[in-house]
Formats: structure tokens, C-alpha cells, sequence
């Protein structure tokens, strides 16, 4: 299943192509930079700052103590082999990592891709039950956010009190697509180790609300109230607040061994919509998705968005039907464009959103999407497209990625993201985001790793790139002898 640092698993000296990179290091000693320099400064909180030397921790994770970058990087460790560095983040895990006795107001989307996601991750992986005891924990703490009306959860819970609640800034109090739509994995890999079924209920019940709902156009606008189960404002992107909805309908079908029918048939509607009203091609013959505002398109991608040219090409490998090629056009064509909107800055590296004018195409405009926050998505779309491709060209991009990262983002102590990639010498910004150990680092590994690490018919990767093993095609899936009866399991 994982590459071992061994000399039998190893290609050592093998190079690739004509870059001169050799394909087992890739990516691997980066991780240990990272990981070895978070130990030092910031071992158990949740992240780093490399340039001050100390924890991060005014973030997502709220202001305690979760050690978010070492279960959110531990799986990255364990598939590269790192085997002393693994068992340090295991230990952690099993003697501080708890949700209890702390009044934490938690990200209930965060919280479950990173949180949950990892430790399902690991015991699939592993099979050691004590990361399904964290990862139902975690879950069980998370269940207050779904006591609505509807059963869409809220955004935000306090671990101690249960209370919950929706984000201010978010369209009348409305939960936003991206999180609520991006808990079905998890909850559903949870409920088939656990033998409780309450887990699988709670996405059926979202998915069922999803199903029904009237869609403006066969869309999905960012915004439904839980409460009265109304759609807010009507803004669609495949981009921030929309991304992961998407693709937790085609992984929820891949996860279920291809049998959950309704997911894929919902999948194949929104993208075929979104193909339809948002995805454009630029004078220049860039295919990028815009946002939709009130029926008004905003020629804008956000570097979030990057993560769908692998989604649609995934959906074109994995069923053939009438579809598939156009899917595969425009999973190849946002890619290329993502790599554009790299290669159109001086220092290589994406910006966070990028724009197509009459003056510009596939680059940032505003100064405050010009920064690039070690973010993965990119090099998702290389990886899932090199995997089902195996046109060198990507492994090319995303040895360039490397080489950029290395020379911007990397500091004696760690990596940071940086505030404009538009400058020959842009200034850092001091965060080594855990997705960068959990996501970046892990896609730019199996991008150079052989087919046989993790291989997609039989694991696919949640939205924070933790794999999950699918059913019927894995060993490790590691289901429960037996299913508790619905009245038992609450
Ligand atoms: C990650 O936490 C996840 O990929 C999420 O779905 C959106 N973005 C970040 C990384 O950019």
C-alpha cells in the first residue's frame, strides 16, 4: 500500500524525464523540513510560523491546542515511509489529542476533513482502533451542529456547550455549500467501522435536502438556510463556499464501489449545469469556470477552483457514457489554465484568484488576490490527471512547483506562503498551513510515486487529501462485524 524508504521499494538514482528529478525524494525531504521545524517551535499547537519561530495559532482551529499540523500531516509521514516521525505524531495523538474538557468553538467543515478525515485515514491505513475512537470523538462532538430544522448543519459548535451556529457574514444566516456538502465521506466511512449507522443518517438526511430542492438553472448557489431550508443569495462557484460539494458527490459514488447511484446521477447534473452556464474558454483558448452572480458571470477562478480539473477528469475515467469526453476536455483544459496562471508570474508560483479580460488572462488584477498560501490544488489536478494520463507534462509542472516552492516559500525554519507572487522577491507571510504537510506535500509525492501508492480504484482522497479505501475494492476498508440497529445506535 505505502512506499517504504527501503532499498527493495526505492528506485534510488532512477531519474525522470529530463529534469533531473529523482522520483522516490520527491517532495520527501520537504516533508521532513517541514515536520522536523513544527516539532521544534510549535509541536502540539496547530500550526507553525517559521520566520517568528513560535506556534501559530489565531486560525481555524480556534485558540487551543488541537496539534492540527500533526494529525493533518501523520498519513503524509506514514506514506513516505517516515517511520520515527509517524510514531512521534501517534504518541501525541493517543496521550493529548481530546475535544473534551475544552470549550473550543470548532469548524464543523474544518474540523471534520482535517480532523476526522486524518484519523480515518490512519486506521484504515493501520487498523489501529485507537484512531477510530478519536475520529468517532471527534465526529460525536461535532452532531449538535446538525439539530436543525432541516438537518443542514451550522457552520460553527462549541465542543462543551453543543451550542451552534452560522457565520455572521453569510447571507441571512445561511450554512454554505462547500461545508455542509463536504462531510459525506467521512461520516459515511464512519458509520461502516463504527457499526453505527446515526453517522451515515445525518449526510443521508443533507443529501436528501440537496436532492430535492428546486436548482435555479440545475445549479447550487454557496448559500441555504438551515432553518427554513431556502437558498440565500445566488452566487454558484466552483470555487470558495461551492468546491468540495462537487466533488463529495463523485467520491461518495467512487467511495461506495460505484453503487451509490444517486450521488453520481447528482454529480453528472450539477457539472453538466455548470459546464453548461459557468465554464468558458478565453480569446487566447484558456478553459477556466467562472463564478455566477445573479446570472451574471464574473470571468474570476479562484486557485480553490483548481482542484476540479482532476474532479472532471476523474468523473470522465471512471464511467463512460456520453460525457466523458467533454469531462475530460475541461478537467485537461482548467489544468493547463491553473499551470498558466503559475507560469504568468515571476516567481512560478499561483495567485488566489485569477481573472480573464480584454487586458489579461489567467492573472490576478486586485492586490488582494496576488498571494499564494501554500495551497494544493494545482498540483491535485497534476496528480490526478498524471495517474490517468501518464502524459509527462505534468510530472514536468509539478517538478517546476517543487523548484519555485524551494526557491519562495522555503526558510530555515519551515515554509510560508507569500503575500504577492507578482514580485521577483515577495515577502512571506509566516504560516506553514497544515494542508501544506497534509495536501501539497502529499500530492507532490504520489505525483513521482508509482501507480501502485494508493492507487484510485482503490482509495479515494477526501477534500484535505486524506484516502479513504473504497468499498468492495480495498482491504483495508475494515468494516464493522455488524451494524447497531438505527433506535440503538443514538
Ligand atoms: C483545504 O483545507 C481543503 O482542500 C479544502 O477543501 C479547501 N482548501 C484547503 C486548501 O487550500
Amino acid at each position: 500500500m505505502q512506499r517504504r524508504r527501503d532499498a527493495s521499494s526505492s528506485p534510488a538514482g532512477f531519474i525522470w524525464g529530463q529534469l533531473g528529478y529523482a522520483a522516490a525524494e520527491v517532495g520527501v525531504p520537504m516533508m521532513e523540513h517541514a515536520w522536523h521545524n513544527y516539532k521544534l517551535y510549535a509541536w502540539g499547537k496547530n500550526e507553525l510560523r517559521p520566520l517568528s519561530q513560535r506556534p501559530h495559532s489565531g486560525s481555524i482551529f480556534g485558540s487551543y491546542d488541537l496539534g492540527a499540523t500533526i494529525v493533518d500531516g501523520l498519513d503524509t509521514l506514514y506514506i513516505m515511509g517516515l517511520q520515527k516521525e509517524y510514531k512521534e505524531g501517534r504518541d501525541w495523538i493517543e496521550r493529548r489529542f481530546s475535544l473534551d474538557n475544552i470549550s473550543a468553538e470548532l469548524s464543523v467543515f474544518e474540523t471534520n476533513i482535517r480532523f476526522v478525515g486524518g484519523m480515518l485515514t490512519l486506521y484504515a491505513f493501520t487498523g489501529d482502533p485507537m484512531y477510530k475512537e478519536k475520529a468517532q470523538h471527534v465526529a460525536d462532538k461535532l452532531l449538535p451542529a446538525f439539530q436543525t430544522p432541516t438537518g443542514i448543519p451550522y457552520a460553527l459548535v462549541n465542543t462543551k456547550t453543543g451550542m451552534a451556529k452560522n457565520y455572521g457574514w453569510a447571507s441571512g444566516g445561511s450554512s454554505i455549500l462547500s461545508e455542509f456538502g463536504t462531510l459525506h465521506l467521512e461520516f459515511a466511512y464512519l458509520s461502516d467501522i463504527t457499526g453505527n449507522p446515526l453517522y451515515r443518517e445525518r449526510v443521508q438526511t443533507i443529501r436528501q435536502v440537496l436532492k430535492e430542492i428546486e436548482k435555479p438553472k440545475g445549479l447550487y448557489p454557496n448559500f441555504l438556510n438551515p432553518k427554513t431550508g431556502k437558498w440565500g443569495q445566488q452566487h454558484m462557484s466552483l470555487g470558495a463556499l461551492g468546491d468540495s460539494y462537487y466533488e463529495y458527490l463523485l467520491k461518495a459514488w467512487l467511495q461506495s464501489g460505484q453503487t451509490d447511484e444517486e450521488a453520481r446521477e447528482m454529480f453528472d447534473d450539477a457539472m453538466l449545469a455548470i459546464i453548461d452556464k459557468m465554464v468558458r474558454v478565453s480569446p487566447n483558448g484558456l478553459t477556466y469556470v467562472s463564478d455566477l452572480k445573479f446570472d451574471r458571470l464574473e470571468h474570476k477562478m479562484d486557485h480553490l477552483a483548481c482542484f476540479s480539473g482532476g474532479l472532471f477528469a476523474l468523473g470522465a475515467a471512471t464511467r463512460h457514457n456520453l460525457h466523458t469526453n467533454k469531462y475530460m476536455e475541461v478537467g485537461k483544459g482548467i489544468t493547463n489554465t491553473c499551470h498558466e496562471s503559475y507560469i504568468r508570474t515571476p516567481t512560478q508560483l499561483g495567485p488566489e484568484a485569477f481573472r480573464f479580460s480584454e487586458a489579461a488572462e489567467a492573472r490576478a488584477l486586485r492586490s488582494q488576490e496576488k498571494y499564494y498560501i501554500l495551497r494544493p490544488e494545482t498540483f491535485e489536478s497534476y496528480f490526478v490527471l498524471w495517474r490517468l494520463t501518464h502524459d509527462q507534462k505534468y510530472r514536468d509542472w509539478g517538478w517546476q512547483a517543487v523548484q519555485a516552492l524551494e526557491k519562495h516559500c522555503r526558510t530555515p525554519h519551515g515554509y510560508c506562503g507569500l503575500r504577492n507572487v507578482y514580485q521577483q522577491e515577495p515577502q512571506k507571510d509566516d504560516v506553514q498551513q497544515s494542508f501544506f504537510l497534509a495536501e501539497t506535500l502529499k500530492y507532490l509525492y504520489l505525483l513521482f510515486s508509482d501507480d501502485s501508492v494508493l492507487p484510485l480504484d482503490e482509495w479515494v482522497f477526501n477534500t484535505e487529501a486524506h484516502p479513504l479505501p473504497i468499498k468492495g475494492a480495498n482491504i483495508y476498508y475494515r468494516k464493522a462485524a455488524a451494524t447497531l440497529p438505527a433506535s440503538n445506535a443514538s
